[in-house]
């Protein structure tokens, strides 16, 4: 049966995610600003995109890149100021871009002023804010902590003979949701931001909110597996009912929440529409992929399935298929480059690869989100010395390891491939010696294939680069609603090298082909009947074959048919 399409411009739109610290510097301190963003503005908007997603801009003191904010009202001085904010939003809206905000609620900066009052005694009126355990009860029982060297989510702190719960730094302590202060506080920081005009947010960790404040033991239940843990809070869908009602009901905006944790199963207690909450979130089952089990930073030894990359996807669109709304999205500030890790980032396959994913994201139903340099097909970085990293995460894990007496060379291996510094290579504008992204020492290195046609200048003026692909394909979408509201069928179920599908909407069909091999393969359709394919869009050369319903796809081909 066809789902009843209510039509919505975040539905429709395409998003590009901007981490600002890596995208241009104007201020020629090797970090990038909100004066950079404005800066590009008009690429941005050449692209066809409609909605940015800018990583966190608010005052930090940047333990973890912006993720541990000291004041949600002001911008990071890195940065810029609220003034070059203003610009910003206003060269949006003159574009007709919408803006989309980073809320991160889940904790704050230890330099808040609210933890910097809540640590000073039992008695503050802050107190409360935050999770607090007296030393006289004991140790607190065991909460993991992503990036506490010790892996522990409690720090002791001796000004009031207590620990304080942080569920990632140190520097990140959690907030204390329980208390409708504290939540009284985010929906008036949302509030100051839909004022200004934001258009949306995307909520960091926010399937991580609701605590049981009483902090058990581990249940017997437990099987190892903070996240899930983490993300199974008692109160969780009535604090997000509850700020649906008290703010974004009353403005035209965009949610999409980052629910770790969460899987199918519970996927509509946060999108179905009846339910008032969020319009989409992330989620990781993509992301765990090519992981050891329950492992989120730690690669697999066997490599990833192409059936079960498709088994990923189908089972999300079909969750959708009814209620709520999907996101798509192969990369992203936290894990490495689509096409380095989805694709193949050899000098053979490198084009065909990084247009082919740009397909598969802008032909699945769900709102697409790409990552900045996605475009012109970034590729990770592969640093080789633990000095060249600058995330917190592979820093702490590796001290971790130091400390355990682990191998430091299969972790700088690790790294390579999964470290979220893959991703924050600063943005690669032109062959100069940094890339146009600064004139001076860029805060993370530039990856070095910026001088080998891996960015913007070079690829620009070429009809056959990536980001001139990734144009066409973009308006591909725009002109076929199809694209974005049709029925996704599978084809090809059990195929390892070509990931097919159909996407219908009324009368009009369309067959996607996305090989994911470096070798040609023939493949034939039995499953959908059509006289005729009328060729849409192709990343390569297209092969005419014998029959109608077979196709021979080159080395990471990607191709749109619309069927007669
Ligand atoms: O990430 C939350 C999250 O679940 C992380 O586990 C993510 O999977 C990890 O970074 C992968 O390496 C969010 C932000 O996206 C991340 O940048 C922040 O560091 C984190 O929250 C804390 O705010």
């Amino acid at each position: 049966m066809q789902k009843e399409i209510t039509r919505q411009w975040w539905k429709e739109g395409i998003v590009y995610q901007i981490y600002p610290r890596s995208f241009q510097d104007t201020s020629g301190n090797g970090i990038g600003d909100i004066q950079g963003v404005i800066k590009r503005l008009d690429y941005i908007k050449s692209l066809g995109i409609d909605i940015i997603w800018l990583n966190p801009v608010y005052e930090s003191p940047n333990d973890d890149n912006g993720y541990d904010i000291s004041d949600y009202r002001n911008i990071m001085k890195e940065f810029g100021t609220m003034a070059d904010f203003d610009e910003l939003l206003a060269g949006m809206k003159e574009r007709g871009l919408k803006l989309v905000m980073d809320l991160v609620v889940n904790h704050s900066s230890d330099e808040h002023e609210w933890f910097q009052e809540s640590r000073k005694s039992r008695d503050n009126p802050y107190r409360d804010y935050y999770h607090w355990w007296p030393a006289e009860k004991g140790t607190p029982p065991e909460r993991w902590s992503f990036f506490d060297v010790e892996s522990n989510a409690w720090k002791y702190d001796e000004i009031t003979d207590a620990y304080y719960l942080h569920c990632f730094s140190v520097k990140q302590p959690d907030l204390k949701w329980e208390n409708p202060k504290v939540r009284q506080e985010v929906y008036d920081l949302m509030q100051f931001w839909f004022e200004k005009g934001v258009d949306g947010f995307r909520m960091d960790v926010i399937s991580f909110i609701s605590k049981d404040t009483d902090f058990p033991e581990l249940p017997e239940s437990y099987n190892g597996e903070f996240i899930p843990f983490y993300s199974n809070g008692p109160k969780l869908h009535d604090y997000l009912q509850e700020m649906n009602q008290s703010v974004l009901s009353q403005y035209d905006v965009m949610t999409v929440g980052e629910a770790p944790g969460i899987g199918i199963d519970r996927a509509l207690d946060f999108v179905d529409e009846e339910r008032n909450e969020l319009n989409m979130f992330f989620h990781f089952d993509l992301m765990e992929l090519d992981r050891e089990e329950g492992e989120l930073f730690l690669m697999a030894k066997e490599p990833w399935k192409l059936t079960e990359f498709k088994k990923i996807h189908s089972a999300w669109d079909t969750v959708f298929a009814k209620k709520g709304w999907g996101s798509m999205f192969l990369n992203n500030h936290d894990f490495p480059r689509s096409v380095s890790r989805w694709g193949n980032d050899s000098k053979t396959h490198w084009y065909n690869s990084a247009t082919m994913l740009q397909t598969f994201l802008l032909s699945m139903r769900g709102t697409p989100f790409f990552y900045y340099g996605e475009e012109i097909g970034m590729t990770n970085v592969r640093f080789k010395n633990i000095t060249d990293y600058q995330d917190i995460n592979t820093i702490n894990r590796y001290k971790t390891a130091e400390q355990n007496g682990g191998d430091l060379e299969s972790f700088i291996e690790n790294e390579k491939d999964a470290s979220r510094d893959n991703a924050r290579t600063p943005m690669q504008w032109d062959t100069t010696d940094n890339a146009g992204f600064s004139l001076t020492k860029p805060w993370l290195k530039v990856n070095s294939n910026h001088k080998e046609g891996i960015n913007v200048a070079s690829q620009e003026g070429k009809k056959n680069s990536v980001l001139n692909y990734f144009r066409q394909m973009v308006q591909v979408r725009k002109d076929h609603p199809t694209l974005v509201y049709g029925s996704y069928q599978l084809l090809l179920q059990s195929d390892e090298e070509v990931y097919a599908y159909s996407r219908v909407l009324e009368d009009e069909r369309y067959l996607v082909l996305l090989s994911f091999s470096t070798k040609k393969a023939i493949k034939t359709i039995t499953e959908i009947v059509f006289e005729k394919a009328e060729l849409v869009i192709s990343n390569d050369e297209i092969y005419p074959t014998k029959q109608n319903n077979q196709f021979e796809l080159m080395p990471y081909q990607a191709c749109i048919y619309k069927l007669v």
